[in-house]
């Protein structure tokens, strides 16, 4: 049985994301006798829940995490809901589409909470010494955006897979090029970090953790 892991491509000034450096680190993998396939998602609201749908159809995975790059933020946040709200913000996507205030799927539910032991992941990361925190909202880009649409799907499919999203900070390279870029040498702030093998690290154990179930 698989496990399916998604990362997403580099997006708006960000020119990487670790979230696909984890995902084609961990593809072939095994966690507890279950191969993760790793693949990575497009930055684009029209192209993206299509593409993890298809994925989930040939993958037919046990369990999928989803992730991507939330820089500002301290720490592995696990996302306890995905809500029916498309808007970018100030950063358009890749194909530089730029929703403002649309729904996802219009007429469906306002929210659907993720079906990985959020609790228990960011229990058992913490226990480990991981900087991790229970997040009550993934934003409206297409963080949000693919664990609305998946959550949405596989309820409607009545597959029995549980699914969730984790957001990761920067990693420290990627904080100090953006402060020597800013304005870090004249007394700005550096984004929050931390090292791409804790963070695949934190990876694993969210497996391992949602497979002991
Ligand atoms: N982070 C963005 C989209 C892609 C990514 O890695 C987000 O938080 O929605």
């Amino acid at each position: 049985m698989a496990l399916l892991l998604t990362g997403y491509e580099p997006f708006g000034d960000h020119d990487e994301n670790p979230s696909e450096r984890i995902a084609r680190e961990l593809d072939g993998e095994e966690v507890a006798g279950h191969e993760i396939a790793g693949r990575v998602l497009p930055v684009e609201f029209e192209r993206t829940a299509d593409e993890m749908r298809a994925l989930v159809e040939t993958v037919d995975p046990v369990a999928v995490v989803a992730t991507g790059l939330a820089a500002g933020r301290a720490g592995i946040s696990v996302e306890r809901v995905g809500i029916n709200v498309d808007d970018c913000g100030s950063t358009p996507d890749n194909a530089d589409a730029e929703p403002r205030n649309e729904r996802i799927r219009p007429g469906d539910e306002a929210g659907y909470f993720a079906t990985l032991p959020v609790v228990t992941v960011v229990r058992r990361l913490l226990e480990d010494g991981i900087p991790a925190r229970v997040s009550n909202a993934a934003g409206t880009h297409l963080c949000n955006n693919v664990l609305y649409s998946t959550l949405a799907y596989l309820e409607r499919e009545n597959r029995d897979t549980s699914m969730g999203f984790v957001h990761l900070p920067c990693t420290p390279e990627q904080a100090a090029r953006r402060a020597r870029e800013g304005d870090g040498t004249s007394g700005a702030s550096v984004e929050p970090s931390l090292p791409l093998a804790l963070q695949t690290e934190a990876i694993r154990r969210t497996f391992e953790v949602t497979l002991a179930g």
